[in-house]
């Protein structure tokens, strides 16, 4: 095993343990829940966006893509250091190191790497295009096409998780895996951050609502969200 490398500005205080390297919005508040509900011990570290850290020529060296959130681990596969970036990659990476969250069955542990790539793929990216267009840039477009276009989308993935929902517990089925903890910081963040819950007509989609507070209450859930909250 080599000596595992940190970045400067981030030292690790534990350098046995995981280091995530966050900031708690909805793709950075997935990976603080996961690190939590599987109880696993780690060091947190801000990494402020909006004071641009993410560009942090360190920081670059593990997340080459200059996005929160990422870990390093000191003992990856086969002892070696591990750097990971991509919430998805990082959320597989934990349940498969830990067995938890991560259906054995293999038809069931499909479902839940699909509905993985549904988040990382349709309901990030769409949520945040728009509140980006809904909140943040409201000010500097000149008409709302931009906006309706996200909110349509938004919508519309919305009623899909709706009806994958209306015969489950979660979104795989009876138990809770890593897919819920992918999908519902971005749920939550319509009416927490982005203050949309009227304009998405989030009240109407009652099993999602009905999921959403069975999985917003688990207390991993509460600390794991507040995990890299800036001061
Ligand atoms: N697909 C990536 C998306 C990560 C991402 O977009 N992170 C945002 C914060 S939610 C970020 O780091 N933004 C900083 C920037 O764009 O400069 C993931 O799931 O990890």
């Amino acid at each position: 095993m080599t000596n595992p490398w940190f970045p400067k500005r981030w030292p690790a205080l534990h350098p046995e343990h995981i280091q995530l390297y966050s900031m708690a919005t909805p793709n950075g508040q997935k990976i603080g829940i996961a690190l939590e509900e599987m109880n696993i011990p780690y060091d947190a570290h801000l990494i402020h966006i909006g004071k641009n850290d993410q560009f942090d020529e360190d920081y670059l060296k593990l997340s080459p893509n200059g996005k929160i959130p990422s870990i390093s681990d000191p003992n990856g596969p086969n002892g070696e250091q591990v750097f990971l970036m991509e919430s998805g990659a990082i959320l597989l990476y934990l349940a498969e190191k830990t067995g938890l969250f991560l259906p054995k069955d293999p038809l069931e542990k499909m479902e839940c790497i699909q509905w993985l790539f549904f988040q990382v793929a349709h309901v990030g990216p769409m949520f945040g295009q728009f509140g980006h267009f809904f909140k943040f840039a409201a000010d500097k477009t000149t008409d709302d096409y931009a906006k309706n276009r996200y909110l349509n989308e938004s919508k519309r993935l919305l009623k899909v998780l709706d009806d994958r929902l209306a015969n489950r517990d979660f979104i795989v089925g009876k138990d809770y895996t890593i897919a819920d903890m992918a999908i519902a910081p971005w749920v939550s963040c319509i009416d927490a951050f982005y203050k949309a819950g009227d304009v998405l007509e989030l009240g109407s989609f009652k099993n999602v609502a009905i999921w959403l507070s069975k999985v917003t209450s688990r207390p991993a859930y509460q600390r794991g969200k507040q995990v890299c909250s800036p001061a």
